[in-house]
């Protein structure tokens, strides 16, 4: 879908809208705030945010104060926020400070929704945490091209085994949105994850630098197959994704900032004793990533969760910059 007819699309919508409320496709009832929506409808930048990230990523209160943050940053670099999640079964584009109270507060009690899981969330009218896939599909629907992140899942460790894959992966190589992240974490298998992006199709772009970052360290040994080095190329570079229609997502790798990522091998060895208790708890499915997070962080003594706060900023702020290049090329 081209940005020009997603707007057209909502702004024929709105015509006949009083409430933010659009219809998808097939005709489901999806709320878009009235920020976002004016945004879409004059071709203003937008960036989309997922909510696993403030459910099951970070501890209350620093999981409110974060995404209050990030988003203030989005502002301040002429982009529009969009947080997306699912609110008494009702998809949410966009959230009111009262419903980000709401979502942070229920923390690992509201569900943690991939693509799987969005049917069933919707039916039984539950509240969703939607993961990288799940908001995804979201931003797509309403038009939004752009979306931040901290870290993307990938293929799991001994993922050929376990066939732990993420949905997220799969979702890039569907749904033609952008995603921003500080790449993959080490609690993952990176070069397996690199290869599963180039089977789904996915364009994989390092920002400023020729290596694939691993989240908490600006390297993995993993070169990134393409590159861009500044928020403009990045613009053209998903235009001509969007224009030759090619459906499929983007993952944006942006390196943690240099002195947020000195932790790095004290995190690692965190990481390796993470996974052998999520073996030895046989933790595993959509339990895993959540687990690894919270348990790297406690043996980390908080230290990975400073890191994890620093770089989704970081995100944001180049998130934003991307959104607004874009918005340019279409004005
Ligand atoms: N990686 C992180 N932080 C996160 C996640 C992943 O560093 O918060 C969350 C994201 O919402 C991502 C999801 O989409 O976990 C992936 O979960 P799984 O590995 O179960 O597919
Ligand atoms: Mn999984």
């Amino acid at each position: 879908m081209s940005s020009s007819s997603a707007i057209s699309r909502i702004n024929t919508l709105n015509k006949h809208l009083t409430t933010s409320h659009f219809k998808n496709q097939g005709g489901e009832t999806i709320k878009i705030s009235p920020e976002v929506s004016e945004a879409l409808s004059n071709g203003r930048a937008v960036v989309a945010l997922e909510s696993t990230i403030i459910s099951h990523g970070m501890p209350y209160p620093q999981n409110l104060a974060t995404a209050r943050e990030v988003e203030e940053i989005i502002r301040d670099n002429g982009a529009v926020p969009a947080t997306i999640a699912i609110l008494d079964g009702t998809p949410c584009i966009g959230l009111t400070s009262k419903e980000l109270k709401k979502l942070a507060i229920l923390g690992t009690r509201a569900r943690k929704t991939s693509r799987r899981d969005i049917a069933h969330l919707v039916a039984t009218k539950g509240n969703g945490a939607t993961t990288v896939s799940a908001t995804m599909i979201f931003a797509s629907m309403a038009g939004i091209h752009i979306f931040v992140t901290g870290g993307v899942g990938g293929v799991h460790r001994h993922g050929e085994n376990t066939m732990d894959v993420s949905s997220d992966l799969t979702e890039l190589g569907r749904t033609p949105v952008t995603v921003v992240s500080a790449g993959v974490k080490s609690i993952l298998d990176i070069p397996r994850t690199l290869e599963y992006l180039e089977t789904q199709g996915v364009c994989v772009a390092a920002y400023k630098t020729n290596e694939f970052p691993a989240f908490f360290t600006e390297t993995s040994g993993c070169q990134a197959p393409c590159r861009v080095d500044t928020p403009e190329e990045c613009a053209r570079l998903i235009d001509a994704n969007l224009q030759l229609d090619l459906k499929t997502g983007i993952l944006l790798a942006v390196p943690i900032p240099k002195e947020h990522s000195t932790s790095g091998s004290l995190i690692e060895s965190a990481i390796q004793r993470a996974l052998k208790e999520a073996r030895e708890k046989g933790i595993t499915g959509n339990a895993e990533t959540p687990f690894l997070l919270s348990r790297v962080n406690e043996l980390t003594g908080g230290a990975s969760l400073t890191s994890n706060i620093a770089l989704v900023k970081n995100n944001a702020r180049i998130g934003a910059q991307v959104a607004v290049s874009l918005a340019q090329l279409h004005t």
